[in-house]
């Protein structure tokens, strides 16, 4: 992981991201693992807890965290957003994951959910941690504007359904093995696909905050570059980075035949637009000066990360 990061903090000293994604990660696995605990019936808590709390870097609930701060709201108001943001991510991995979609073995250095609890109990599981998302972030967030509440719930159901996630995930279905998929088509399953939540984190946190129109345009624009470079990085991990590294398994695009970045730019120029992508999700951030550190730090994190 990227220590040195080429930014500073409020004090001019460098900024020590490892540090502060370890503190950000340990609010947000205590507040998960007290967000769901076992009831009846057992085995379905237990498989949402399985996926929900089987680690990964938690940089949705992060990015929440961060834009909320940076735009002068605390920690405490975007916590069950956060959460909740995680518990979508999940959902939408155990569903990837499954026979009829990627049907993958391994997520997270762990069997996937329907590898250890069934199809069945997988589906469920994830159709379960979908619907608590929206519950938990409406019943516990307190000091915030109602108004602004709704507006993020609006948005976290836009952002999973078929103007987002879902849609992503149809128009990936329909794409593979296809080898005449356009860099347009191929952005288009990607802003919807991975993009579209990466951006909500981002904006969900702002509007928690309420900040103004010119900062959430300034913070859509940022996420937008870093949903996009995201998803480039991906691509090359797939080819470049081990399974032991990934926690899941590597080379799968290959094996599903798969138009990614890479195979359409090759590697050299895909890592050349995902630095182009950060540097203007950077300038997107100029006008908020040093509050802004944490998310640069972020940014940097997304083109330098190894899983
Ligand atoms: C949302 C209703 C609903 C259904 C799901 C399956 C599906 C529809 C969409 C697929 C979404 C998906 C899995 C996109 C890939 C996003 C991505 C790059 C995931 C990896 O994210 P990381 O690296 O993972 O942040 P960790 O494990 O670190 O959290």
């Amino acid at each position: 992981m990227a220590d040195t990061v080429r930014v500073l903090d409020q004090q001019n000293a460098p900024f020590n991201l490892t540090d502060y994604l370890a503190a950000k990660k340990a609010v947000v696995e205590a507040a998960l693992d007290q967000s769901l605990p076992i009831a009846r019936p057992e085995k379905i808590y237990e498989a949402m807890r399985y996926s929900l709390l089987a680690g990964g870097k938690r940089l949705r609930p992060i990015l929440c965290l961060s834009a909320c701060e940076l735009c002068g709201g605390s920690e405490a108001m975007a916590l069950p957003t956060a959460c909740a943001l995680e518990m979508i991510h999940t959902m939408s991995l155990i569903h990837d994951d499954l026979p009829a979609m990627d049907n993958d073995d391994y997520r997270r250095g762990k069997l996937t959910n329907h590898k250890v609890f069934g199809e069945d109990i997988a589906i469920l599981a994830g159709d379960g941690l979908l619907a608590y998302a929206f519950e938990y972030a409406a019943a516990q967030t307190q000091g915030v504007a109602p108004q602004n509440l709704i507006q993020v719930l609006a948005r976290l159901g836009r952002t999973v359904g078929a103007a987002g996630l879902v849609g992503g995930q149809v128009l990936d279905l329909e794409s593979e093995g296809k080898t005449d998929v356009s860099a347009e088509t191929l952005t288009f399953i990607h802003t919807h696909k991975t993009g579209a939540l990466l951006e909500t984190s981002v904006v969900a946190g702002a509007v928690l905050a309420g900040a103004s129109q010119d900062a959430q345009a300034k913070l859509t624009l940022y996420a937008q570059r870093i949903g996009l470079a995201f998803q480039i990085v991906d691509d090359i991990l797939d080819i470049t980075a081990t399974q032991a590294e990934l926690g899941k398994t590597a080379g799968k695009d290959l094996v599903a035949q798969k138009v990614t970045y890479p195979s359409l730019w090759g590697l050299e120029e895909s890592r050349r637009q995902a630095r182009h992508l950060i540097d203007e999700a950077l300038g997107a951030l100029e006008s908020f000066g040093e509050k802004a550190t944490p998310l640069r730090a972020l940014a940097e994190y997304i083109v330098e990360r190894k899983n």
